[in-house]
């Protein structure tokens, strides 16, 4: 190996790395920061048992009771490290006009500087006293046309494995790279090397921290966070931000949505890709079983949190999920809302945060009714009942487990694997789906008449923000196509990006799939909510399929068209009609001041809003006033 690192370290590359681009690439980032060691992951499983031991031993990891949980382990983060870091998230765009306003930027020269190049750039000597490990992962199936790769160089360890669980992480990714093939450059740091003979701590990280992505050049920087998407960054950074912006320049969509496949009892199967913002109960829907009165109804899971989405020849849109795992929040999970997630969580999984039993297994807020007589909390401190009634947040009992706390698991663990949800070609998207928690206002469930009309009611969707977020208050915070944080250009050129395709399509000839909008979570006079959700969201997925067959009715209203209380089947479920009025209902007055409030939304975006926007939004307010 002829490379051109410096004095010291070696760069370690196996033989069959033969990328000389990638090869200097990763002797210029060992260099840059000062790593002790360079590591390249082959992906094994050997390798995963090893690191994993080497986090048990360094006290990152804590080996869960291999009778309750096998070949599972908890991490407990910094408590300043526990959740993504939307206001340290930087779209480093040429021009600022092109990252928009509902991204921070910088320009690239000068994040450049303050990263790589400056006097006191945060990257030199960063990985001092620890090892780089070279991190090579395809998202999605190797070698599919959607597909696209990238390594990521990282000095944390405990990132190496959770890449292994959520994406195709190993050796046989340099075999589809070959000698010069694309992939996505993403360097990471926690942000924390070590003088020599100082002690490392469990979780490694810096109160500085940037999410750093360049999306002209197509690359990802990350400092100082070693939790989640900040630091995974295939996830959000490379399957959203990046990606969205590689869609847009090549007519493809990456989104934040989850895929599923449902097969009726007579063996048609349809395929539904639905976006919620975070922490809306996404991989609940995408693992949902559906209710006894629907027996031979099937729902498989395809990908829980991210969609990759591409034209077909004959026009169809065919989806790929980008990941190979779950990386999904633990409280609130149980038998009851989602049994499939449960069971994917018997073995194999790396637990983030969530509080240990006294026998060594995990438990977390929602997990059981009854909470343990004791645990140790998320923090690493003992945790009861009456301790947490006596430190009390907000009135509410202080929490076992962080309200952030997750799962990192394989996809393959999941019982309700769609069995096309590794294949290459894709599967043909039916339906979008698109909704918000809003405990008012929204119905329940509406087709749009259009495919301009559907893009409206996705760009314009809202989500009540929730105590589990920083600053979350209940208020409706804008999150268009729930890519508020992820889209990686401006959003209003987003917009026109999904009206062109569509028209596109259209003039193709091709049969668009249908457009829902969806609010699972309106309340009643009492505060409660109404509509059950869960398993019972089959039957408002069998209305939306019934509608692509031209076999179910409904009512056309200001909006589109929503079901009427006879159009759903409610065998098996008490749900009467004055219930249905409450989450149908459509509040003229609300709506009046609804499509006021988006007005606020395309204000900001009235650089590069497209005019079918304030176009349908007039129309809307034409049919209300009628
Ligand atoms: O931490 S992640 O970005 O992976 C999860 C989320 O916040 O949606
Ligand atoms: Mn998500």
């Amino acid at each position: 190996m002829n490379s051109p690192r410096l004095e010291g370290v070696r760069l370690n590359a196996p033989a069959y790395v033969n990328h000389q681009r990638l090869l200097d690439w990763v002797a210029r980032i060992a260099a840059l920061t000062e790593a002790d060691d360079v590591y390249w992951c082959d992906g094994s499983q050997a390798e995963y048992d090893r690191l994993c031991q080497r986090l048990v031993d360094g006290g990152t990891l804590q080996r869960l009771n291999p009778k309750l949980r096998p070949d599972s382990y908890l991490a407990l983060s910094d408590p300043g490290d526990v959740a993504r870091v939307e206001d340290r998230t930087f779209i480093c765009s040429r021009h600022k006009e092109d990252a928009g306003p509902t991204n921070n930027w910088v320009d690239p020269a000068e994040m450049r500087a303050l990263l790589e190049t400056g006097d006191h750039a945060l990257f030199k000597g960063c990985m001092r006293g620890r090892t780089m490990y070279v991190v090579p992962f395809s998202m999605g199936p190797l070698g599919s046309p959607i597909a696209h790769l990238g390594i990521e160089l990282s000095d944390s360890p405990y990132v190496a494995v959770n890449m292994r669980l959520m994406t195709r992480m190993g050796r046989a990714v340099f075999d589809v790279l070959g000698s010069d093939g694309e992939f996505v450059p993403c360097v990471h740091t926690v942000g924390a090397p070590l003088q020599p003979g100082q002690r490392d701590v469990a979780w490694p990280c810096n109160k500085t921290k940037y999410i750093v992505h360049y999306p002209e050049t197509h690359e990802i920087w990350s400092y100082g966070s070693g939790y989640g998407g900040n630091a995974l960054l295939g996830k959000k950074c490379f399957a959203l931000r990046i990606a969205s912006k590689m869609g847009r320049e090549q007519g493809w969509l990456a989104e934040h949505m989850l895929i599923l496949g449902v097969t009726s009892p007579g063996g048609k199967k349809y395929h539904v890709a639905a976006a919620f913002p975070s922490a809306c109960g996404k991989t609940n829907f995408a693992m949902l079983v559906p209710p006894k009165a629907f027996a031979g109804w099937k729902v498989t899971t395809i990908g829980d949190d991210i969609a990759w989405i591409k034209p077909g020849r004959d026009g169809r849109l065919l989806a790929i999920n980008p990941e190979a795992g779950y990386f999904g929040v633990a409280p609130g999970t149980n038998e009851k809302t989602n049994p499939n997630c449960m069971a994917s969580l018997q073995r194999d999984v790396i637990f983030t945060n969530v509080a240990r039993t006294d026998d060594g297994d995990v438990w977390w807020e929602g997990m059981t009714d009854t909470p343990p007589a004791h645990l140790i909390d998320w923090q690493g401190n003992d945790w009861t009942p009456e301790i947490a009634r006596r430190d009390a947040v907000n009135g509410k009992p202080k929490p076992a487990a962080h309200p952030n706390a997750r799962f990192t698991v394989a996809a393959t663990n999941n019982p309700a694997l769609d069995s096309e949800w590794d294949n290459p070609a894709g599967v043909a998207i039916d339906a979008f789906v698109f909704g918000g928690r809003r405990s008012t206002t929204v119905p329940l469930v509406t087709e749009a008449r259009n495919w301009v009309e559907g893009v409206y009611m996705a760009a314009t969707m809202g989500s009540e923000t929730t105590a589990a977020m920083a600053g979350g208050n209940g208020a409706v915070r804008r999150d268009p196509f729930a890519m508020l944080p992820f889209a990686g250009y401006h959003m209003g050129d987003y917009f026109r990006h999904w009206l062109a395709l569509g028209a596109k399509l259209q003039a193709a000839g091709a049969r668009l799939p249908h457009i829902y909008c969806v609010n699972w979570f309106r309340k009643g006079d009492d505060g409660k909510f109404v509509w059950p959700g869960y398993g019972e969201n089959m039957r408002v997925l069998k209305w939306m399929l019934d509608r692509i067959e031209g076999r179910a009715g409904g009512v056309e209203h200001v909006f589109g068209i929503s079901p009427r209380y006879e159009d759903l089947s409610w065998d098996g479920l008490p749900f009467t009609r004055e219930q249905f009025g409450v989450v149908m209902s459509i509040d003229t007055a609300a709506w009046r001041q609804e499509l006021q409030s988006h007005d606020e939304l395309f204000a900001r975006l009235a650089a590069r809003l497209p005019e079918q926007l304030p176009k349908t939004k007039a129309s809307f307010e034409r049919k209300l006033a009628a």
